[in-house]
């Protein structure tokens, strides 16, 4: 009995020694749970086949054996969940590892678009005259011949009417329009002096395309009609415009030109950038760079839209937005403009 007994404890110690080296070598939860039933499961576990021996032992040997496999089993469960807890803080720490968030990166930029150069000259010109009380109005870019060139005093021998110059929608009657100007003849029909606009907008010109010359391009023209208007009020609005946006420093010169719409009329011009008016490239050698056109609203435009020559007078003009923006912006290629290189936008 005694070696029978010997044996048994001898038995347990080695399963125990068993399990527990095996219990160190486990690494998942998963195979946690088989070594769990395998050892200390109630139906087949190793230990439930030892507590079913008992009652074939003598009376003596049962509290002994009953004990050890107690203690045992005491020993395996702890050690299963020591076991148990360690792989557990070992995923949680491999959890947080892998999902864990660098709070101090960067944030990622979010690509954001801008401004063309186009549109930033048209607001930077609008602003100069907004501040002088004009307002921004814009019009149909499809226009009647009436409003673009009958009501402006353009006759039907000039230049600007011949049928090659103009993309007409219908022949002589309908067409895209070549300048802003229709629609101050709309505001001047709409309303009564005083009268303050700009008119910025897209205009259209069926010419030959060059470094300077596109078929589509943008304008902006202003239009002051009061009592009292003279020349001076044009020169001085005109040469404060021409310094706000190019400079303090800069000299004006105002030179006698002809548009059908004024009269009379003066292009304005300021020294060359470049030189500062010593001569060069972009001057032609002649220290000036023209600007804008201008002059006082004709009379005849003036009866045109209802309004009395006699009681009011107006000043108008008119610029270029690409060429403002390539004597600023020193660009010599105007399809640049229309080129949608972001390459080139992306200076701006
Ligand atoms: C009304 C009366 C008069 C607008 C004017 C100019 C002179 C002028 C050109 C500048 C460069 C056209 O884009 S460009 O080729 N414009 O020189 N424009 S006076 O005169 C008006 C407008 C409307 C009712």
């Amino acid at each position: 009995m005694i070696e029978q007994l010997d044996a048994l404890l001898a038995q347990l110690d080695a399963l125990q020694e068993r399990a527990l080296r095996e219990l160190e070598a486990i690494n998942s939860l998963a195979e946690l749970e088989d070594w769990d039933v395998r050892y200390l499961g109630r139906h087949r576990g190793e230990l439930k086949n030892f507590s079913t021996l008992i009652p074939k032992l003598g009376k003596a040997e049962r509290p002994v054996i009953g004990q050890k496999i107690n203690a045992v089993k005491e020993k395996l469960e702890s050690a299963l969940e020591t076991r148990r807890q360690e792989l557990r803080d070992r995923e949680l720490r491999e959890a947080l590892e892998r999902e864990r968030l660098d709070v101090t990166l960067p944030g990622r930029a979010l690509p954001a678009g801008h401004m063309h150069p186009i549109s930033r000259t048209i607001l930077e010109v609008a602003r100069i005259f907004t501040r002088m009380g004009f307002q921004v109005v814009q019009g149909p870019e499809v226009e009647t011949d009436y409003y673009n060139f009958q009501a402006l005093n353009i006759p039907v021998d000039h230049p600007a009417r011949d049928m090659q110059d103009t993309f007409w929608v219908v022949p002589g009657e309908i067409l895209l329009r070549t300048q802003t100007s229709p629609m101050q003849i709309r505001v001047m029909q709409a309303t009564r002096p005083p009268v303050r606009v700009i008119v910025p907008g897209k205009v259209f010109r069926h010419e030959a395309i060059d470094a300077s010359h596109e078929a589509m391009f943008h304008q902006i023209e202003g239009l002051l009609v009061d009592e009292r208007c003279t020349m001076a009020d044009l020169k001085g609005s005109l040469a404060r415009f021409a310094r706000e946006m190019f400079g303090e420093d800069r000299r004006v010169r105002f030179r006698g030109s002809y548009f059908p719409f004024t009269e009379p009329s003066a292009e304005v011009d300021i020294d060359c950038i470049l030189c500062k008016g010593s001569g060069c490239r972009l001057c032609k050698y002649s220290g000036w760079l023209e600007i804008l056109g201008s002059g006082m609203v004709h009379p005849r435009v003036l009866r045109e839209v209802g309004y009395d020559p006699r009681k009011y007078r107006g000043y108008a003009f008119g610029m270029g937005v690409e060429r403002i923006a390539m004597l600023k912006y020193a660009i010599g290629e105007i399809r640049l403009f229309s080129g949608n290189d972001l390459r080139f936008l992306r200076q701006f």
